[in-house]
Parts: C-alpha cells; structure tokens; sequence
C-alpha cells in the first residue's frame, strides 16, 4: 500500500480544464493511472461529466469555478480551446491539446488555420492525398479531436484543422506544411483585438518546414516573414513559378502551379471565388508537404462536392433556389457568399455576433441584397448597419424568417441562409441550426 501512494505522490498531477470534445479526449489520452488528474468545467453539467464519472471513477471533478490558489498546484494545466482563464495562468505549464498531440504524433503534420475554409480545405487535402495512396487521418477543430487520432494505426500524413484557440497554446508543434487561409474578424468576444487574434493564427508557422500563405489577403502581409519558406496562392497569375494562382483565357479561369495548368475552374463541383481559393490553398499545402500534383490528385479536387452546412444548394423550387450557408458564424464568410451569388439574393442572418463589426456587411448587404430578413440576438446591431432605402424585416423565428422569404422570393431569385453569427442563442450549434432550416425549406417547398 506504501508503495502504490508513494507511487501516486511521484504522479504528474495534471489539471484538465474544460470537459467537451477535448477535455475528454484530453483525458483518455493522459491515461488516468500514469497521472493524477483533476478536471475541471465552469458549467454545472459539462457535456461528458457522466463518461467520464462512469469510465475514470478515480478523477477529480470541480464543476463551477476553480479556486486560484488551487491552480498553482499543478505540474500541467492543459486547457481546452476557447476557455476564458479567470487569471493569466504560467505559460511554461500551460498546454492545449495540440501541444500534447504534436509530442507524440509521429507522422507529418499538415496544418490548416484561416478566418473561414478550414473544414473545406482539411477535406480537400484529406481526399487530395488519399488519392494520391497515402493514409490519411484528419481531425482537430473540425471534430474528431487531434488526440484520438493517435489511437488510430500510424497514417503517412496527419492532417489538423487549426482554430486561434488550439494554436494559442502551441509550443512544439512541427508541420510539415502549414496554411493561414485568411484572416478577418471572428471571435472578438475572446480575443483581445483583431492583432492578438492574428497573432494566435500565425503560431501555426512556427517551426513549420513550409508556410502556404494567401497573398490576396493584405491582413496576412506580415506572413511572408515566415522563415518556413513560403508559397503564396491568390486568384490572380502567380507571376512565377513556385506559386499559385489562376489565369484568365477567353473569359474561362485555370488554376495554375507558376505556369502549368492543373485545372479549369468549370471542371469543379465547388464554386465562388472562396472555393477556388480553398482549392488552391489545398493545391499548395499537397505540393509542399511532398506530393505531386498528378492528374489523380488534381481529380480529387474537381470531385470533392463541398460540406453540408457551407453554401449548400438544398432546395429549388418554383424558380427559387434555396441555399444553407449555416456554417457561415462570421461576417467574412457571409460576405463570400454574397458575393458569390450570381442571381438576386434574399439573405437571411443574424444570431449572436461574438462583438463582431457589422458595417462592411452592411454595405455589402446594401449594395447587393434585395432583401434581408434578421433574426437573433444581434439583429438590430446588423439593421444599423444597413442604409435606410435597403428593404429588411425582422423575424422573431427562422420558421418566420424563411415564410417571409418565401413571400419575397420572385421566380430567378436565392434565399441564402447566411447567418454572419453563432447560433446558441436559438440552436445548439450551426449543425442544427442549418438542418432546422433544411427542415422548414423542404415542407415549404414541397406543400
Ligand atoms: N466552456 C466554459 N467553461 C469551461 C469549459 C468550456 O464556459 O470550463 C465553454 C467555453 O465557451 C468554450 C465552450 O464551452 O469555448 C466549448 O468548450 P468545450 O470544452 O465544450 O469544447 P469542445 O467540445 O472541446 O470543442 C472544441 C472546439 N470548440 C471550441 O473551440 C469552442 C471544437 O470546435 C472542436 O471541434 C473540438 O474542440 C475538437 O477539437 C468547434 C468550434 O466552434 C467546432 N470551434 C471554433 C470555430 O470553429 O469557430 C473555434
Ligand atoms: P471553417 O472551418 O474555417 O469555419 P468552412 O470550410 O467550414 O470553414 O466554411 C465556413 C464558412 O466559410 C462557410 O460559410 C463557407 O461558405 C465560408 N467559406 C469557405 N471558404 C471560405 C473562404 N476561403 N473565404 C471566405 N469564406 C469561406
């Protein structure tokens, strides 16, 4: 008996704060009888308290607010992403779960950080590389969280979507390849301004072997100080032949590596200038992590058909097409979709704003919406951002919000669902959020 808590009293004692997706991951990868684990969450009931109660009886649990004093009695804290620490706690022992991934995973990382794409370019490599006969796992903020990946039989390639959060407390993550897509405003209610939230995504360079920056995005100049030896992609001509890009013939654009073809835009299924993008930033992240860009590999691209939940095509209906853009939780993402709209538009938004600034929307709204119909917490910040001629209602519901724009629609028209805010003032997340509105359109559409 001597021995086991002489054993114990050696343990690392670590602290787990947060018990989400990560939290809990964070656990099952600590293994509970090689470390004396606490975890703790500031909600009473945090989404696995009873997984873990049931599989790891011995943990410690404190729900509620941990007390300061207890904090300092750590050898580790591991925090989960987005967590509001009451105080600035030592960053020598403060890690996330990507730290602790990046210790042991023991295959090339291929890292993908950005406002918005992330999910889209993460599948796209994934696919990209599969098709290239590489294993593949992917995981990271998209879902699967980095850790449970090492559960799994090595892969040739990880690939990890990366969020401000994850990359905040990163300390020896080493990619092998590593994009910033582009930055505009997202989680304001967290980050300090938008400097600190840029500098939390370009943590992602560092002691990376090669950097894939977007050149189009003058909020990423400061990038291509990278020393990871940087590739560009943008919608423009490279200009050389290590970037990529795209050039114009005949009014038909042709994604292009410096000055080999690789294909038409036509021949994609995604579409909108932020998908040629996504594709060239996947292009580039393949290339640099070693790959070459065959025909198979360039028609994995082409094949790959976009993710639920992002501009996604649901419904048409006498004339009108109805499309689910729920994933889109900040201003930057509505305003791609606006502008890749080619018909007269219908939008509906709105939701909680995470303190985002509403007014280029506003005027992006003004300038090509012909009607906007606003929902949630953050409505009315969104109608002062608009002019006074641009037509919009509020609605109370999103069941409301889509019966007024199916009395708006006019045959020719889209209703594009395209909140430009989180969804937890109404919904649990924007999966539900945009399957309720698949919901409501198809009993619309087919009555
Ligand atoms: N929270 C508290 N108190 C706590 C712990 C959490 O209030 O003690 C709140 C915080 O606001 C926190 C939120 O709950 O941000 C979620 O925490 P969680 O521990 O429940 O989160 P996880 O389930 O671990 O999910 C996280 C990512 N969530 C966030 O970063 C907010 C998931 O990304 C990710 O898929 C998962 O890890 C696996 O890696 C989601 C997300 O919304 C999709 N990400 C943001 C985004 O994409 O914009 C960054
Ligand atoms: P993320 O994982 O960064 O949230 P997703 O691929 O899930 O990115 O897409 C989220 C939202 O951003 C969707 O509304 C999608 O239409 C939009 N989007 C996708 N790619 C881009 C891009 N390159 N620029 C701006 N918006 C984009």
């Amino acid at each position: 008996m001597a021995a086991i808590s002489q054993y114990r009293e050696t343990m690392k004692s670590i602290l787990v704060i947060g018990l989400g997706l990560s939290g809990y991951s964070v656990v099952r990868h600590l293994n509970p009888g090689a470390a004396r684990l606490t975890v703790s969450d500031t909600r009473e009931t945090p989404p696995y308290l009873s997984s873990l109660r049931e599989n790891y009886p011995d943990v410690e649990v404190i729900t509620g607010r941990i007390p300061m004093e207890r904090i300092g009695k750590y050898d580790e804290i591991v925090v989960s992403p987005g967590v509001d620490l009451p105080e600035p706690i030592n960053p020598d022992i403060l890690v996330g779960d990507i730290e602790l991934f990046a210790r042991e995973a023991a295959a090339p990382v291929i890292g993908i950080t950005g406002s918005n794409g992330k999910s889209t370019v993460t599948m796209l490599v994934r696919d990209m590389l599969r098709a290239a006969g590489r294993k593949v796992l992917a995981g990271g903020n998209i879902g699967t969280p980095a850790l449970d990946l090492l559960q799994e039989e090595r892969p040739d390639y990880y690939v990890l979507e990366l969020s401000s959060f994850q990359l905040e407390t990163v300390q020896s993550l080493n990619l092998v390849s590593a994009a910033v897509l582009n930055i505009s405003e997202d989680h304001m209610d967290r980050h300090q301004n938008i400097g600190a939230y840029t500098r939390a995504k370009l943590r992602i360079f560092r002691n990376a072997d090669r950097a894939v920056i977007n050149r189009d995005d003058s909020n990423l100049c400061v990038a291509f100080r990278s020393p990871a030896n940087p590739v560009s992609f943008g919608l423009q001509s490279p200009g050389n032949d290590l970037d990529f890009g795209v050039i114009k013939e005949r009014s038909v654009r042709t994604l292009v590596h410096g000055s080999r073809k690789l294909i038409r835009e036509d021949k994609l299924n995604i579409r909108g200038d932020q998908n040629l993008s996504n594709v060239l930033a996947a292009m580039a992240l393949v290339h640099t992590a070693g790959v070459e860009l065959d025909s198979g590999v360039v028609q994995a691209a082409a094949d790959f058909r976009g993710l639920p939940h992002r501009c996604e095509r649901i419904a048409k209906s006498r004339g009108v097409e109805w499309i689910n853009d729920s994933k889109a939780t900040n201003t930057g993402a509505t305003m791609a979709a606006i502008r890749s709209m080619r018909r007269p538009t219908i939008l509906i938004a709105g939701g909680q704003g995470k303190g985002a600034d509403f007014r280029e929307l506003g005027g992006l709204i003004d300038q090509h919406i012909r009607h906007a119909i606003l929902i949630g917490e953050d409505a009315a910040r969104i109608d002062a951002a608009l002019c006074d001629k641009t037509g919009r209602t509020f609605a109370g519901t999103l069941d409301e919000a889509v019966a007024i724009a199916d009395r708006q629609a006019a045959q020719g028209d889209v209703v594009l669902f395209s909140p430009a805010c989180a969804s937890y003032d109404m919904f649990d997340n924007y999966e539900h959020r945009g399957e309720v509105f698949r919901k409501l359109v198809n009993e619309r559409v087919n009555r």
